[in-house]
């Protein structure tokens, strides 16, 4: 396939970038050119945010469940598409077929669920305090979201941030990662296809410091929505912060697995090997420790050993891969380096912990699943975000301790336990803090209709998917309507 030449979408038009400058897209598993996009500048962006305002002022008017049903066509064209689409991701973010299928998917399942909001979008109507009053809540549109999003889930996570937005009569400017804008634009296309009126999403590509930061500080954009890094994040937050925008973030996760002595161990082992080393570890919500009490401690370390041996490196296209590649140069060398930091800490390298080169890998970025044992819970392999196929096993005496060492870092997105003892479970939901607990099922596989997020260092309060969602795209307004023909006083007349 010959690499594709893609523009801008602004205000309904295709377009190249002002200066005419472009940036490439490649293969992670070949180095293959997979597209070339507009390298965008400010003033591009500025376009972008102009017709995406315009635009509001009618889209907000357009009522919401027809604004739906653009939605709808927009989640059936995704399942007509589901293979080109899924194929493309392979190519151009690296995960495996299957993967990147469940990518899709979830995209399909997050446009039809916002789109069945058209119809819901519920507010309260609640009784007056005073006689021949009437009370009630309603959702209003905000503006403009600027949508701003990684390469590790290219079109899920666009899909969380624009299929909720758009329902709610939002407009949108769409800045993907520089990794996946291919993906990206296909999205975009899409609701182009499904007849989105001109200026509603808007999708302008380049380098987040620029045309990201411009969108952030930008002062007609009233809502930032970004999944990306905790230091991004801050920086994000800093930059809204003079327009007292709303901000929603999405960042870093360092989830803990939790196997109890009761635990059923095939199982824990399947499901730590799915969230360790699924999309090669580049997922928020991948489990990059593995907290294990005494009785257990030994035997799941041969047979995490023995599974990450065994799984195959190689383009997530080729039938029977399990490991695709990792996203780009500086990724490979960020995990590798954190190997060496684990090493150098005194960590137990068990198994991985190299770049993989053999059979034509070395065309692209492979590195091996690794797994560390005898971490201490203090140590940076234990604390920082990797983004990559690197666990980190710890020893833990009962449920109390483990349950103090998963909450032991600074992010709090996903954990799970593993246990048959209610008591235990039952526990580690009560007080393991992150956004999302599983129980007998790895870190990974949040589903649409449930809220999305963490607590602690990986957010700021806000929740993305299912009906916490609207609380961002919306804003509340609070309506009175005094059909009494008399001036009453609230707190004051209603003695
Ligand atoms: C992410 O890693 O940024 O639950 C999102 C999961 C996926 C989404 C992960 N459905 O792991």
């Amino acid at each position: 396939m010959g690499a594709a030449v893609c523009r801008n979408y602004i205000g309904g038009e295709w377009v190249d970038a002002a200066t005419g400058e472009t940036f490439e897209s490649r293969d992670p598993a070949t180095g293959e050119l997979v597209g070339v996009f507009p390298l965008s500048t400010i003033e591009d962006m500025d376009r972008a945010v102009a017709a995406a305002n315009e635009a509001w002022e009618s889209w907000r008017l357009v009522p919401a469940p027809k604004r739906a049903e653009i939605l709808f066509r927009v989640a059936q064209l995704l399942v007509e598409r589901k293979d080109e689409l899924t194929e493309l991701m392979v190519r151009e973010m690296g995960k495996v077929r299957a993967e990147a299928g469940g990518d899709v998917q979830e995209a399909i399942d997050m446009t039809f669920y916002m789109a069945g909001e058209g119809r819901r979008m519920f507010g309260h109507t609640t009784p007056s305090e005073l006689p021949d009053k009437f009370c009630m809540s309603v959702r209003m549109p905000v503006g403009v979201v600027g949508a701003i999003t990684p390469w590790n889930f290219p079109i899920a996570i666009p899909s969380w941030k624009i299929a909720p937005a758009l329902v709610c009569g939002d407009t949108v400017v769409f800045k993907p990662a520089q990794d996946t804008p291919f993906l990206g634009e296909r999205f975009v296309e899409i609701f182009e296809q499904a007849g989105l009126p001109a200026g509603v999403l808007n999708v302008v590509h380049g380098a987040g410091a620029v045309v990201g930061q411009h969108l952030v500080k930008h002062p007609d954009v009233p809502l930032i929505s970004l999944t990306g890094s905790r230091e991004v994040g801050v920086l994000v937050q800093q930059n809204a912060a003079p327009h007292l925008k709303n901000v929603h973030l999405e960042l870093g996760g360092k989830n803990a697995v939790i196997v109890m002595d009761d635990a059923d161990l095939d199982l824990a082992v399947d499901g730590i090997a799915w969230s360790a080393f699924g999309t090669s570890g580049q997922r928020c919500t991948a489990a990059s420790r593995v907290i294990a009490t005494g009785r257990v401690y030994e035997e799941l370390q041969s047979r995490l050993v023995s599974r990450a041996e065994r799984m195959r490196l190689g383009s997530g296209l080729e039938e029977g891969t399990d490991v695709g590649p990792v996203i780009n140069r500086a990724a490979l060398e960020k995990i590798h380096s954190y190997t060496e930091i684990g090493v150098g800490e005194g960590a137990k390298l068990l198994t991985g912990g190299e770049v993989a080169t053999e059979n034509g890998l070395d065309r692209g970025h492979f590195y091996r699943p690794t797994i560390f044992a005898d971490v201490d819970p203090g140590m940076r392999i234990a604390q920082e975000e990797i983004f990559g196929p690197t666990t980190a096993i710890i020893r833990a005496g009962d449920v109390d301790e483990a349950i103090r060492i998963a909450n032991g870092v600074r992010f709090g997105l996903s954990s799970s336990i593993f246990t048959r003892d209610v008591n235990k479970a039952f526990k580690a939901m009560r007080e393991l803090r992150t956004g999302i607990t599983y129980v007998n099922a790895g870190t990974t596989g949040a589903e649409v209709h449930l809220p999305f997020g963490g607590m602690k260092d990986t957010g700021n309060g806000h929740r993305e998917a299912g009906q916490a969602a609207l609380d961002f795209y919306t804003e509340w307004k609070a309506l009175y309507v005094d059909y009494s023909g008399t001036l009453q006083r609230a707190q004051i007349d209603n003695q």
